[in-house]
């Protein structure tokens, strides 16, 4: 089948070529490609920046170097916001057609959502660009953006609500055809994150439209900082999650097809999936353990749960792990962990996922021990917490996502990876230098070095035992730069130069088993979404009233509130 070919429109018997994407499907699915790329082409090279400014051996005196938070703002948003959000709207795009064998309900639905996501882009990333939003990708008001900074992140987020409910409305077509059936676990895993995105998103929706856009326009002269950390984290928690979904879907669905192996419960991957939707929102205080405004009680009760949040990921360990020691096996490993020999080591779409597992561990290792009430007063706003979200969202999240572009890249493109042994290269170069940057910034933490602050500057404080660590990480980011100097040659390579044509058969499950138990009810959305409406009342409930102080003020029309 030529990948030029036009697609027939949401027809339950229309069966997907085997091999490149078809037009409609390729410019779609390209195009977010293509903005991701552009986006993590700006905010990874900050990233080496950071770690240099921040290096007491490196003192040198560039102008450049004054650009510190701005560049941190870049780097935040263009990596954590913009790179994740397009490859994230791709990926379920993509999954969503190839798994139910059916286009979008409706492709214009799709761009439409694409291009309101792309103007909010151009107007925060210009924002960002000109200087006027150096606010970091947690923007706390009383720091103030410009106005265009606001309402670009409300059309990105307006944008990927659109184009979810594109998929959930092909969802709905498919079931209406399908009664009965089982919806295929990667279908369903970009349902919850749906679901889930959508009610977390009204939090930072409500404090952009109620707090920061009338501020930064000058309707209102006043906001109040903790509310606005609390509608943030409301949204800001479950939005790690929204990252590390689609990671899972290819662990979950791609790797064991990779691999030539059955994943090992593909009912364990659905109470996974549905778990992370209840419990990833009412947690998020685990942010503002040292606030004051929140109240105690509540920090205890989303303490507990947050633990609870962290038994899809053990879930997910075992599941996966299982599945490896099926693929090892079947490559001839007898001992008892011989299974981690013998998978292919050599296989970049394999090494890149392999290195993000291997990074999680620490990552959620590290998360566990931050959740953890009395830890976190010695944790918090220290370089520990940068280390922890970089072996989470720059390990998991980043390495699956670089092995679901060396496979679905080809794809759009209809040729073969160009250069797999870079690919490869930068798969364990990404590994190393990230391992090295979670370890020494994690250590550099503990003997005091704090976050989010400018270290180079004149006259700012270094703790002297937290100096060698800081060095360390500029060298790991020296690593890591060189790593994604190699993605972009392969990615650039496989757009542009790569010659050979695509052979291989797409990798993805497109059906759930018949012989695995997965009670209705998993399906039972309805009943589901009540459970998330009704946890996050209890939740959030109490600590939002407290916000609201009834007693000394509105804050929503910028009344000021109690003395904080
Ligand atoms: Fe976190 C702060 C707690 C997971 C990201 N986190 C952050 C921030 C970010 C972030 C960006 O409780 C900074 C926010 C800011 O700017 O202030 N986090 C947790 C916990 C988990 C967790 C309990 N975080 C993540 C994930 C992220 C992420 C996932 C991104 C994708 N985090 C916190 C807390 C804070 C925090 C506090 C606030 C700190 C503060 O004070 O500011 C858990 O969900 C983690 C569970 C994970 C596991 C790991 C399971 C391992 C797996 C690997 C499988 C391995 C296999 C073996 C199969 C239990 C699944 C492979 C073997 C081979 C040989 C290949």
């Amino acid at each position: 089948m030529q990948a030029t070919q036009a697609a027939p429109r949401s027809e339950s018997s229309f069966k997907f070529p085997t091999l490149s994407l078809v037009g409609s499907e390729r410019s779609l699915i390209g195009m977010h490609i293509l903005i991701a790329l552009v986006a993590l082409s700006i905010g990874i090279t900050l990233g080496p920046f950071q770690t240099f400014r921040r290096a007491p051996a490196l003192q040198w005196d560039m102008p450049i170097f004054s650009y510190y938070y701005q560049a941190l703002t870049a780097h935040g948003v263009l990596n954590a916001l913009v790179f994740t959000t397009y490859m994230i709207m791709a990926i379920s795009y993509f999954v969503t057609q190839r798994s139910l064998e059916r286009t979008l309900k409706s492709l214009k639905l799709a761009w439409l959502a694409f291009w309101l996501m792309t103007i909010g882009l151009t107007l925060a990333g210009g924002a960002i660009i000109a200087g006027e939003a150096s606010v970091l990708y947690t923007f706390y008001p009383p720091m103030q953006a410009h106005w265009t900074f606001y309402l670009g992140l409300a059309l990105v987020i307006v944008g990927t609500w659109l184009g979810f409910l594109d998929i959930g409305l092909t969802y709905n077509a498919w079931r209406k055809d399908h009664p009965g059936e089982k919806v295929p676990l990667a279908v369903y895993a970009v349902v919850t994150n749906g679901i889930m995105w959508f009610t977390a998103s009204l939090g930072v929706a409500i404090e952009v439209l109620t707090m920061l856009l009338p501020m930064s326009l000058g309707i209102i002269d006043t906001t109040d900082p903790q509310v606005g950390r609390i509608l943030f984290w409301f949204f800001g928690h479950p939005l790690v999650y929204f990252w590390l979904i689609p990671a899972y879907i290819s662990w979950y669905t791609m790797l064991p097809k990779q691999l030539g192996v059955r994943l090992f419960s593909d009912t364990m991957g659905r109470l996974v999936f549905l778990m992370i939707m209840i419990f990833a929102i009412p947690i998020g205080v685990h942010h503002l353990y040292v606030d004051p405004g929140v109240s105690e009680v509540a920090k205890i009760f989303h303490s507990i749960f947050t633990f609870v949040v962290a038994i899809p990921s053990f879930l997910t360990a075992f599941n996966i792990a299982a599945t490896m020691e099926r693929s090892g096996r079947k490559r001839g490993a007898k001992s008892l962990l011989g299974w981690i020999w013998h998978q292919p080591w050599d296989n970049p779409v394999i090494v890149s996922q392999y290195g993000g597992m291997i990074l999680f561990i620490f990552g959620g290792i590290t998360g566990i021990m931050n959740a953890s009430f009395n830890m976190n007063i010695a944790l918090h706003n220290t370089a520990w917490v940068v280390g922890h979200f970089h072996t989470t969202v720059a390990g998991a999240v980043f390495m699956t996502y670089t092995s679901i572009l060396y496979w679905l890249l080809p794809m759009v493109r209809g040729r073969k990876l160009f250069a797999p042994k870079l690919a490869l290269a930068q798969a364990y170069l990404w590994l190393m230098g990230m391992f090295m940057f979670g370890a020494s910034m994690g250590r550099a933490g503990l003997e005091g070095a704090v976050r989010r602050t400018d270290a180079g500057a004149a006259g700012a404080y270094v703790p002297p035992a937290a100096a060698p660590w800081l060095n360390w990480t500029a060298v790991a980011g020296m690593i890591l730069g060189i790593s994604a100097i190699l993605l972009f040659v392969v990615v650039i390579g496989t757009a542009f130069f790569s010659k050979e044509k695509l052979e291989a058969e797409p990798p993805i499950h497109t059906k759930a088993p018949t012989d695995e138990y997965a009670s209705k009810l998993f399906e039972n959305w309805k009943l589901w979404i009540a459970v998330v409406i009704v946890s996050n009342v209890i939740m959030w409930g109490p600590v939002l009233w407290q916000a609201f102080d009834p007693v000394n003020g509105f804050w929503v029309l910028g009344v000021p509130g109690a003395a904080r």
